[in-house]
């Protein structure tokens, strides 16, 4: 086993350690050069875990097919091990940290036998930013290290910041191999389902991932570092670390404003973060599209920084219609997970916007023909199996992306004027509503909720509350964490950014969709880009305040009037519903949320009892 001789000395006792307990062929420290990258890549296509694609159509990428056992994050197997239970709260599966550990230790035993053991250090955040933080992740995969190359800042930015004693965030991965299956260091995919477990020690700031090498399991710099524990530092140091994107938007008289927003996965995050205005002299450009972490500033405005320097996104129904810019990030020089691979070299999936040819390989590596074609929707190709995995990947460099924002690596972050919360609801929510004040506004991140589509496992258009749409990634109490943004709120020196709930997925009564989306988002943040400029009234509801129809710039839009009537329609019978799922929610949430919450929701009842 190679040793090597880190000037920190904290990170070479625990290299040592994990190399002692995994038992490694040998250490690499990863340095992000374009000649490690190639490597890589050149050894991933020996082992036949990568196809490279075809040099014209998709330089630089590559195609990988996971183990069908090993496709996306595992909810029920994720751990927040913090010292008490209730620290973890009602949102995460908690097991005592040491208990934990005694299970894992013996699968991490020997676990990295004929395998290298890669020690990759990465920034999250900006260089030189006084927002960003440090971690290390082991792992066993050159694919984690391909991709974590791609979506962080690996190399000699984060071993610069990590110097000789800078704290970091210890990210302990490895595919595991499943019992009785052999020793052998061969399979393209390795991974351990039926044992898999991805364990946060947030007190220790520490992970531990064991069985999957599929995203944000294996990837730990981005839920599980980003994100769970993220969000426990910024508890503790009074920030904010959120599953939000972040845009800017440019009005024809050149001013810019910053919007975060948070909406449950598979409601369009990553195409509002790219979103092409279609509206004349409108532009809005992409700062982050999954991860913004946020600090009031001296002259008490909200900044947010993207701790990312790339994309993770979903390629189901990403098109040259829905996310323009992201078909541009995936041109070249992107790893793509689980889509299939057509004869010429390129890659598919469902609802890219146009046929599938005879002979394309789906996700498993099945040769598929004519009747099996596809175009148009995903949701359309249900009946017969996708060739696509419905949670098929890609991974972009964000400096790839035609719509990024000048400023997307100030160290200092972008002031933020207004946060959205968004999620499919087919009735109820409105097209976009005002929160009254910051605590009617986290009110509304509190009981953000989202109808289940056919991309995720489980019964489809089943209502599901997340919070925050921090649900999955939360990593303490859930109500402590709306305590923490209560707090935020009371402090008379920050300047509060509004705070709004909006809802593309309105339906009429025959099921068709209301508004027209994708580019047409555009007229909403426009109208909410203008009421931060204090333009235009608000109609009070009791789910805040509504525009008044006129206010909404429809030109060049066809949409009947009845149908904007109904997108900015509160109906009473809705609210009742809406009450009590929200009551029942609340209180399924246990005793630390806070008062102010139900407050709240005594106030909505009463406004709906005034309507
Ligand atoms: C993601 C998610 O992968 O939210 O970004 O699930
Ligand atoms: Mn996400």
């Amino acid at each position: 086993m190679a040793s090597f001789e880190f000037s920190h000395k904290g990170l070479q006792a625990w290299v040592n350690e994990v190399a002692d307990l995994c038992r490694p062929e040998s250490v690499v420290v990863y340095g992000d050069s374009r000649e490690e990258y190639n490597f890589l890549c050149e050894q991933l296509v020996s082992a036949g875990t990568f196809k490279r694609l075809s040099s014209s159509l998709r330089p630089g990428s590559f195609i990988a097919n996971s183990d069908p056992a090993d496709t996306a994050r595992v909810e029920e197997k994720t751990f927040i091990c913090s010292q008490k239970a209730v620290d973890a709260g009602p949102t995460n599966n908690w097991i005592d940290p040491n208990v934990m550990k005694a299970r894992l230790e013996p699968l991490f035993r020997g676990s990295m036998r004929g395998r290298t053991m890669y020690v990759v250090p990465f920034l999250m955040g900006p260089e030189g930013s006084p927002f960003s933080r440090i971690g290390v992740e082991l792992t066993d995969s050159a694919y984690v290290v391909l991709n974590m190359s791609i979506i962080a800042r690996t190399g000699a930015q984060a071993m610069n910041a990590l110097g000789t004693d800078s704290d970091f965030v210890r990210c302990l991965h490895s595919c595991g191999r499943k019992a009785n299956s052999g020793d052998s260091g061969a399979q393209t995919w390795p991974c351990d389902p039926e044992r898999m477990a991805i364990a946060h020690f947030p007190e220790e700031r520490l992970v531990w991932s064991y069985g999957s090498g599929y995203g944000g399991n294996a990837l730990l710099n981005k839920k599980c570092f980003a994100l769970r524990v993220a969000s426990c530092i910024a508890r503790d140091e009074g920030w904010l670390a959120e599953h939000m994107m972040i845009l800017s938007i440019t009005n024809p008289q050149g001013r810019k404003k910053y919007f975060t927003g948070a909406f449950p996965s598979s409601c369009g995050k990553t195409n509002l973060a790219m979103l092409k205005s279609s509206f004349p002299g409108w532009e809005v450009k992409t700062v982050g599209d999954d991860i913004a972490w946020m600090h009031f500033g001296a002259d008490g405005r909200l900044y947010a920084i993207n701790p990312e320097a790339g994309f993770f996104g979903v390629a189901p129904n990403t098109s040259v219609k829905s996310n323009p810019n992201a078909m541009r990030a995936l041109a070249c020089n992107t790893i793509f997970t689980n889509c299939a691979l057509t004869p010429d070299g390129d890659v598919w999936w469902e609802g890219i916007g146009r046929e599938a040819p005879d002979g394309t390989l789906d996700w498993r590596e099945q040769r598929r023909s004519k009747p099996d074609r596809e175009c148009g929707d995903a949701a359309a190709s249900s009946a017969q199996a996708p060739l696509s995995h419905p949670n098929a990947r890609f991974t972009s460099p964000a400096a790839n992306c035609p719509s990024m924002d000048e400023e997307w690596e100030n160290p200092n972050g972008v002031p933020i004027s207004a946060i959205l919360f968004g999620g499919r609801r087919s009735t109820t929510i409105p097209l976009v509503c005002e929160a009254r004040n910051w605590t009617h506004g986290v009110f509304i991140g509190a009981n953000l909720s989202s109808e289940t589509t056919a991309a995720a496992a489980g019964q489809v258009g089943r209502l599901r509350r997340d919070p925050f749409a921090m649900f999955p990634f939360c990593g303490y109490n859930i109500g402590d964490y709306f305590s923490h943004w209560l707090s935020l709120g009371q402090n008379p020196a920050h300047v509060l950014p509004r705070i709004y709930q909006v809802n593309w997925f309105r339906k009429n009564p025959q099921g068709q969709y209301l508004w027209p989306g994708y580019s047409d988002n555009m007229r909403v943040l426009k109208w909410i880009f203008e009421r931060c400029d204090n333009e235009h009234k608000v109609v009070e509801t009791p789910l805040g305040g509504l525009p008044e129809k006129e206010a909404i710039d429809t030109k060049g839009l066809s949409i009947s009037a009845e149908n904007l009537g109904d997108l900015l329609t509160v109906r009473k019978e809705d609210l009742q519903t809406e009450i009590s799922s929200i009551r029942i929610h609340l209180q399924r949430l246990g005793g630390r949320v806070p008062a102010s919450l139900f407050r709240e929701l005594a106030t909505m009842e009463e406004k709906y009892s005034g309507l």
